[in-house]
């Protein structure tokens, strides 16, 4: 095969500007090139490969994916093990590293690769030697089997697997592994953490799409095969005449990466942009309109992915309007998609969110299988139901969705939230894919025979059916690393690779993650693992233990404290706690029904207190404060030791975090740190507001004795104010004492008076930094100024609550007895310069 001087010119500038981005420098890190930094690797982990790898990289065949592979194949080598791989023409005698379809393959170089099938787009890892030449060989079932191989084997040389004598098969587990982007065509996304839209502004889709063309490289290293780009709440104009050539050119950047285009649609749109009388699914104009948008995408992205669907759900429209099904209404557009190959995700998130709170059998856990069992089997073979992982909505404890245990005849997709939600925002570091794990392998006890974890259901292996797989939320955005939090990047990382292998170990994955983001460094390894798979259980003891679900604002920003916002609504995530005990009764006996949903091998597990697990304790019943765990802990004993654990435990996290300066590049160590040390004063916040509400609703003290009790702490409210008001706090719980203290004029002072014995000590300011202005604080000690920051965080709220709650800490101040620490505010924009507390602790009780 040859290739012109022209197009190997243009090859060398690409693979010029790739290695410009992509190779790890030594100097600044943005976290844009995420896991595929191809920096140089230490030579330990070098040494493992370096001698087995050739410089050469022979591609067969011409379609995009394998001309990137090509590219990968380069770069990577060169960024990782240095010397001049280039690609050739010829098989050099030397040996090459060799890529392409089984079939070209084996049609071009015969006697390269033995017989044998690999899977759908799988591939062949195979070292091998002809006529004494080694050569390593990437043998895909398809191109995009091609690329995956090459990912694979860089991914391999990355964490400093030897590939010596590699003899490796492998392909995806299910068909369907997409993400979905909650982009809105103006430029926001919903949902999304890591800074604006790489796809949409202004209304229409970006002029530079460079970040979409990264982003596809990241997807296609992890093997995503599909992504939606607009958000579910879809607005209609998408499918209009003029947006089809604007997401023609997003798709044209996606497919030499293997990834399909999607769209997600309002099924409003025959009328309100179709401008027809209706949009019930069964009315002939309607059935042609759909009809019709599908084919003109089709003209424009022939290998169009499909449409995601949210219907009846969260004010979206849907069938109901006109007494029809979901089924109808899913099937109205699979009958559009199904001449050009294309699927419907129909989402399975629906429920009524004006539920009457007063009624006790009210569940909206019960809501996806009320509305989707009955419908089992009325779906074309092409409409996928997308299912959210839990029944409620990704909070940080759910139970399996009963679900996916009750459509047989239905092909279903995973939902899992990779964009962190309910998970602190990317603000706290929460690695999901041990969350996910639980799930994909919960057995529901279904089918005929043998184990039925939900990986095998989403799959189609279960119940024998033709499509399905994983779906992730995943919204990044234009932020250099993609989500806000370098550390968050783990979780696309973890979900791809699931979605890929959903029998691959956590562990596994954070240590691949790690390795290839931050170096094979044996403490950075194992302190960035560490973090990352405690997280997610330290952020439950926080945010909601046993069961709870994220006691977070759930009728806001979904993002700070708020234990009762949750209830007397009918957005129905009621934990019901009250004076006498807490928790949802979801029995079959007493309750809701909904344990009633679950085969019955899993609901006997459930039914009663003494047989559910604790983690799940207060999602099923409702119990008093005294219940007694399987540990014989009481439950309100629990929720107050486990805020704490979770507490102190970020405050490790940071710690050991801080163990690695210099052993991680400036940047991304700085960022990280002042991220984890963000999250150590918010974890304190949940902490105290969490438990003061228990502690206050129970009327049962904490046996430690540490709830409403904080030595050091001076109140705002009590310290000599000038210019400075009191204000209540809405919710009470989100600040310390009997509220806060704001500026309602220029500038303000409150003064707090040390009452101990000399010494050194670190001094917390707690303050608020709501997202309308920068207010300024000043710190004096006497006539010194000891600290000055502007509060212009990009805080979720404008309101003075556990949200806003941020705090400055000054390390090592020399105190003696009757100093007085003088906190000046100045407001600015709105932003009142609020206080809430002054805490002073003795350098000698700091943790080492
Ligand atoms: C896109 C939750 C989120 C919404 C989201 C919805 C959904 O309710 O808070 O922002 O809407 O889920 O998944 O459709």
């Amino acid at each position: 095969m040859r290739i012109s001087l022209y197009s190997r010119t243009i090859r060398r500038l690409v693979l010029g500007v790739i290695l410009l981005a992509w190779s790890g420098s030594a100097g600044a890190e943005t976290g844009q090139p995420a896991w595929l930094r191809y920096a140089r690797l230490d030579s330990a982990t070098a040494d493992r490969n370096a001698r087995v790898i050739p410089r050469s990289v022979l591609t067969v065949g011409s379609s995009a994916p394998i001309q990137k592979a090509g590219e990968e194949l380069v770069a990577g080598v060169r960024g990782m093990l240095g010397g001049e791989p280039r690609l050739v023409t010829q098989l050099p005698a030397e040996g090459a590293i060799i890529a392409g379809t089984l079939t070209d393959l084996r049609r071009e170089h015969p006697g390269l690769i033995p017989d044998g099938m690999v899977a759908t787009d799988g591939y062949w890892l195979k070292a091998t030697t002809v006529r004494g030449a080694r050569h390593l060989v990437i043998a895909g079932q398809s191109d995009r089997g091609v690329l995956y191989g090459a990912f694979t084997l860089l991914r391999k040389i990355g964490v400093g697997e030897s590939v010596a004598s590699i003899d490796q098969k492998d392909a995806p587990y299910a068909p369907i592994r997409w993400v979905n982007e909650w982009n809105k065509i103006d430029g926001s996304i919903e949902r999304g953490y890591g800074g604006r839209s790489i796809f949409w502004e202004g209304g229409h889709i970006r002029d530079d799409l460079s970040r979409v063309s990264e982003y596809g490289r990241l997807l296609a290293s992890l093997g995503i095969n599909g992504i939606s780009i607009n958000n579910v709440n879809a607005e209609p104009i998408v499918l209009s005449a003029e947006f089809i050539p604007q997401v023609a050119r997003v798709a044209d950047l996606l497919r030499p990466w293997g990834v399909r285009l999607v769209l997600a649609i309002d099924f409003g749109s025959p009328q309100s942009l179709g401008k027809l009388p209706t949009y019930d699914p069964l009315d002939p104009a309607v059935i042609a309109w759909w009809k019709a948008r599908a084919d003109d995408l089709y003209k424009a992205i022939p290998d169009f992915g499909g449409f995601v669907l949210k219907a009846d759900s969260e004010g979206r429209v849907g069938p109901s309007a006109y007494g029809r099904t979901h089924a109808d209404a899913a099937n109205v557009v699979a009958r559009a998609l199904a001449p050009h190959g294309g699927v419907i995700f129909y989402r399975g998130f629906v429920y009524d969110h004006h539920m009457d709170w007063n009624n006790p059998k009210n569940d909206r856990a019960r809501a996806a299988n009320d509305n989707f069992r009955p419908l089992d089997g009325q779906f074309d073979s092409n409409a996928i139901i997308q299912i959210k992982h839990g029944p409620i909505d990704f909070q940080v404890r759910e139970p399996t969705s009963p679900l996916f245990g009750a459509l047989e005849r239905t092909n279903q997709a995973i939902e899992l939230q990779i964009t962190q939600e309910y998970f602190g925002q990317a603000r706290h570091t929460v690695f999901l894919p041990p969350m996910w794990k639980e799930t994909l392998d919960f057995d529901l006890h279904v089918g005929s025979g043998g184990p039925s974890p939900v990986k095998a259901i989403v799959s189609g292996r279960t119940f024998h059916r033709p499509t399905g797989g994983f779906v992730g939320v995943s919204n990044v955005g234009l932020n250099a690393n993609w989500y806000g939090n370098h550390l968050s990047q783990a979780n696309l990382y973890g979900f791809g690779r699931l979605a890929w292998n959903p029998d691959l170990s956590v562990a596994q994955i954070a240590d691949e993650w790690t390795r290839l983001t931050f170096g094979n460094d044996p403490l950075v390894v194992r302190t960035i693992s560490r973090i990352q798979l405690e997280s997610w259980p330290t952020y439950e003891r926080y945010t909601g233990p046993l069961g709870l679900q994220t006691l977070t604002d759930i009728v806001g920003n979904h993002y700070g404290v708020a234990v009762e916002a949750s209830e007397r609504n009918g957005w129905g995530q009621w934990h019901r706690a009250d004076d006498k005990g807490v928790g949802m009764d979801r029995t079959v006996k007493s309750g809701t029904g909904f344990i009633g949903q679950y085969a019955p091998a899993v609901s006997k597990q459930y039914e009663t207190a003494e047989n559910c697990p604790d983690d799940l304790l207060l999602f099923m019943h409702h119990v008093p404060y005294t219940h007694r765990l399987h540990s014989g802990k009481s439950v309100i004993q629990y929720i107050y030791d486990s805020h704490y654990a979770g507490a102190a435990e970020v405050e490790q996290f940071l710690r050991d975090w801080d163990g690695l300066k210099g052993r991680v590049d400036d940047e991304r160590f700085a960022e990280v740190r002042a991220q984890l040390d963000y999250q150590t004063g918010q974890a304190i916040v949940w902490r105290d507001a969490v438990s003061r509400w228990f502690a206050k609703a129970s009327g049962i003290a904490d046996e430690r004795g540490r709830v409403n009790n904080y030595p050091g702490r001076i109140e705002a409210e009590a310290a000599t104010l000038t210019g400075y008001v009191v204000k209540a706090v809405t919710p009470w719980e989100t600040a310390s004492g009997d509220g806060a203290v704001e500026c309602p004029a220029a500038s303000c002072t409150a003064a707090f008076q040390f009452a101990g014995p000399a010494g050194k000590f670190d001094v917390t300011v707690r303050y608020f930094d709501v997202n309308t202005g920068a207010a300024r604080f000043r710190v004096k000690l006497g006539e010194h100024t000891v600290a000055e920051w502007t509060a212009a965080d990009r805080i979720p709220t404008r309101r003075i609550d556990g949200s806003s709650s941020a705090r400055y800490v000054l390390r090592d101040v020399s105190l003696a007895s009757g100093d007085t620490i003088v906190v000046e505010g100045t407001p600015d924009a709105g932003e009142t310069a609020a206080l809430d507390y002054v805490e002073i602790q003795p350098v000698t009780s700091r943790k080492q």
